[in-house]
């Protein structure tokens, strides 16, 4: 039997390892932009796929998530920008809840309504403490989500031990794709000091030399989209 998403977090916890995830907007991306991702010179270089973007339509994830699962069989989750954003050819969804959306239907409300699809869909479920940081309200997602990034350290640190003391089985902290300003280092490590679970960061990561020093922090998952969309062969070799 293959290992859920979930066991593989708790290992990558345990072990102290790290993941590198890929974020493929379906719009983004076509056939050859994926061809060189899963080319032989980039596809030792991350471990999964994250697959999702704010407007993208069932049709569109399907039809990327096919074109991934042809080329590899590293793991591929939904990370959704919306509720239809659902599809059991990927390995898991990330079940996204937004603490510091003043909005319920970012904390819980669209969770309600995808519940059934979700669960007639047989995807593994991970659900995700997703926290909007940083001090630009602008983003698309601060928008859509009626939330407003959270800017104090101290306030960070709470919303992700509260996010572990809910259960949840990871905490996403992200200031919206192609941020200018990526998470601060301190604020991760205060994080990792005060939680056992799994933290992503992501947003505005523009190189190798980036990533590993947010893993050596104590990310356990660092997120790129935009670097690697734009120039992958630059980004990898940063
Ligand atoms: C956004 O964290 C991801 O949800 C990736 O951000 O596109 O800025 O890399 P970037």
């Amino acid at each position: 039997m293959s290992t859920s998403i979930k066991e593989k977090l708790l290992h990558i916890v345990a072990n102290q390892e790290k993941v590198l995830a890929v974020l493929v907007d379906p719009q983004k991306w076509d056939d050859s932009h994926l061809d060189l991702l899963f080319s032989v010179e980039f596809s030792s270089q991350f471990d999964w796929i994250f697959v999702g973007g704010s407007t993208v339509d069932k049709g569109e994830l399907g039809l990327c998530l096919s074109a991934i699962k042809r080329r590899t069989s590293k793991p591929v989750i939904i990370f959704p920008g919306d509720p239809d954003q659902i599809d059991p050819h990927a390995d898991a969804l990330l079940l996204l809840s937004m603490l510091n959306s003043r909005d319920p239907e970012f904390i819980v409300g669209k969770n309600i309504d995808s519940a059934q699809v979700l669960k007639a869909s047989g995807l593994e479920l991970i659900p995700t403490a997703y926290v909007l940081v940083g001090s630009d309200h602008n983003t698309a997602v601060a928008r859509v989500s009626s939330s407003i990034p959270i800017s104090d350290p101290k306030r960070i640190l709470q919303t992700a031990v509260a996010a572990e003391q809910m259960g949840k089985q990871l905490v996403y902290l992200e200031s919206g794709s192609g941020a200018n300003a990526p998470l601060d280092p301190d604020v991760l490590k205060r994080c990792k000091e005060e939680i056992q679970i799994p933290v992503a960061v992501g947003s505005g990561i523009r190189s190798m030399s980036a990533v590993k020093e947010y893993w050596r922090i104590g990310a356990d998952i660092v997120v790129v989209g935009t670097a690697i969309e734009h120039d992958m062969k630059s980004f990898f070799r940063s």
